[in-house]
């Protein structure tokens, strides 16, 4: 495979009227470059960086002129154009031909080109539109902000006629000397592979063989004997690569990875990685870095990694879509565990079918994206979405289960909000509560006794508390006894208090902050807020690292004498259950709704 890269000068324009369509701005013929409305954008990059559509939503098209300065070979290669990411509705042409469309802002598309590609002047347009709809994933309403346009890489593949698709490689323990390791793909045209297995080094073979399928479905396993495993501490890489052999004068190399030996798994109320317990201390984060938007360097995500690990962090959950997958890249090589998910978020058409797909459809690119990266542990299809309802519970359930026939090897949950009617808890692999004691309600000194609570009706599994915080505005300080609202002090007590709390708790395998830097979340209009949401342990600015920062590392395995009230919340739960779960438990679950709602913003 060879990839040219179309990133660079491209052109765009807005469509507030919606008459690009109408008046075909995709042909070439209409493509005028003395039209004055047309600006210089450097993609990847979103729109929303050009001055006057700071906050704009709505449509956008984009031009790009590219030469291809080579011969094409149809009998050889297929060309397409791949995006790994443009938010949220993209209409793609080549060549004034239509391509196709794509939903979704996160995970990455292509198209073949073969018949539309030119040796010169190829013209490509690309409409984006992120006009927020009912029935999109992420709906009307959600606590970030929707940048627009196309901001991740986008390039055109020549890939081999004969080639591989949907590669799988997993890692099975059998004891902790010995792994089996099992590759399975799809084969596409005809082959004769041959494969190799290096270690660390990249150049030393460890295992090599050929296959015998010629086409259709193959693979082939294979036992390590001492396995390097991965762990965040270690984070060991082998490397597989596979020849197409079938042209006695040359192999081409037609899939080349880097994978880890781990497993993870569940054993009663443990989580275990590589056959011993581990404990998740873990960061959200939005994919945001001002003044980058989403389209992030390299350096800087590791920046945020290498950061993270030095405060004693293993885990970061990806909020609350898959961010560029250079974040998962570094995450494998330094060293972190990746929790990942799709933008299913508060309010969604539960019950529209056409939603459903385009939430199945964004859980199967995210999976098939990432389904070798050792650092990612699990596919989460949904934040606080109403996991009472009936409709809403079916969406997830089926979601969870597409998961798991993709990849049955790692965990798949839903992160929730509710403290008690969840109807999907018997479901998920590791049960999630996301909670604010000391922020929206209730006092930070209520989390032990909610936490056993919460405990009776899911017992036989691992907890993980996926969301807790507060707000501080970097530089704001108040007296530590007053607790005032925004102040670095209070925000410190609440984590500093949750997190030896949770750490306490055997049920639980892990905490989430919300989270390490602050994000941009524009209906939060308060004079400390100002546009951005102030729950990160760092400013969104300039990266000011707040006082809890420096708190980090000591508290980060630091326990908190707590009393254990597992057997009044039974009790508790024995009394209410059958009277009020109905009436009453949904009636308290309402009213935390309502508060949250009011609070909010
Ligand atoms: C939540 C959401 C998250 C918000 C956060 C907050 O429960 O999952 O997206 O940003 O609360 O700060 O309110």
């Amino acid at each position: 495979m060879k990839a040219i890269s179309l990133n660079g000068k491209w052109k765009c324009k807005s469509d507030v009227e919606n008459i690009g369509i109408e008046n075909k701005w995709h042909m070439s013929e209409n493509y005028n470059l003395n039209d004055n409305n047309l600006k210089d954008i450097e993609i990847p990059k979103s729109y929303n960086f050009l001055k006057g559509f700071e906050n704009f939503e709505g449509i956008f098209w984009h031009f790009y002129q590219f030469e291809l300065n080579e011969e094409t070979d149809l009998n050889a290669n297929d060309y397409q154009i791949r995006f790994k990411g443009a938010n949220y509705n993209s209409k793609i042409w080549l060549n004034s031909k239509f391509l196709g469309e794509h939903n979704g802002g996160f995970t990455p598309f292509s198209f073949i080109v073969n018949n539309l590609i030119k040796e010169r002047n190829n013209f490509l347009v690309v409409r984006i539109e992120n006009t927020r709809k009912r029935d999109q994933i992420p709906a009307m309403s959600f606590d970030w902000f929707n940048w627009g346009g196309i901001y991740r890489d986008v390039d055109l593949l020549i890939l081999h006629k004969n080639r591989l698709n949907n590669v799988s490689i997993k890692t099975i323990l059998t004891t902790k000397q010995k792994s089996r390791v099992e590759v399975s793909y799809n084969i596409k045209g005809e082959v004769l592979l041959k494969w190799q297995i290096f270690d660390s080094t990249k150049t030393y073979i460890l295992h090599e063989g050929i296959s015998l399928e010629r086409s259709g479905k193959g693979g082939f396993n294979l036992i390590i004997n001492n396995p390097k495993l991965w762990t965040p501490n270690t984070p060991n890489l082998y490397y597989l690569r596979i020849y197409d052999i079938s042209q006695k004068s040359k192999e081409l190399l037609i899939f080349n990875t880097h994978f880890g030996i781990r497993q993870i798994e569940i054993k009663g109320i443990n989580l275990i990685l590589n056959k011993k317990r581990i404990f998740l201390k873990g960061a959200s984060l939005h994919e945001e870095y001002m003044p980058y938007g989403r389209t992030i360097p390299y350096e800087k995500r590791k920046e945020d990694v290498s950061n993270l690990k030095s405060l004693g962090f293993n885990a970061i959950r990806t909020a609350h879509y898959s961010h560029d997958e250079d974040l998962i890249d570094i995450a494998d090589k330094v060293g972190i565990l990746i929790l990942e998910e799709i933008p299913v978020y508060w309010s969604c058409d539960f019950k529209n079918p056409q939603t459903y797909e385009t939430a199945a459809n964004m859980l199967t690119e995210l999976i098939w994206r990432d389904i070798n990266h050792p650092s990612v542990i699990w596919w989460s299809v949904g934040n606080e979405v109403p996991l009472h309802k009936k409709t809403c519970s079916k969406f997830i359930k089926s979601l969870m289960n597409l998961a798991r026939a993709i990849d049955k090897t790692r965990l798949v949950t839903v992160v929730s909000r509710k403290i008690i009617p969840d109807l999907t808890r018997k479901s998920v692999d590791i049960a999630t509560i996301n909670s604010y004691f000391g922020w929206y309600f209730g006092h930070v000194k209520m989390i032990s006794f909610v936490l056993d609570l919460i405990r009776t009706p899911v017992f036989n599994k691992p907890w993980i508390y996926t969301e807790f915080g507060a707000g501080a505005k970097y530089g704001f300080h108040a007296d530590w006894n007053k607790q005032v609202k925004f102040s670095e002090e209070k925000q410190l007590q609440v984590l500093d208090y949750t997190i030896r709390t949770i750490n306490s708790k055997d049920h639980f395998a892990g905490w989430f902050i919300w989270i390490y830097r602050d994000f941009r979340a524009p209906k939060r209009l308060n004079k400390f807020q100002q546009g951005y949401n102030r729950k990160g342990i760092v400013s969104g600015e300039h990266n000011e690292k707040k006082l809890i920062y420096y708190r980090f590392p000591k508290i980060i395995s630091e326990k908190r004498k707590t009393y254990n009230t597992k057997i009044l919340g039974i009790l508790l739960w024995i009394i209410f259950f059958p009277l009020s779960y109905l009436l009453f438990t949904r009636m308290i679950d309402q009213f935390l709704e309502y508060r949250v709602k009011k609070e909010k913003f």
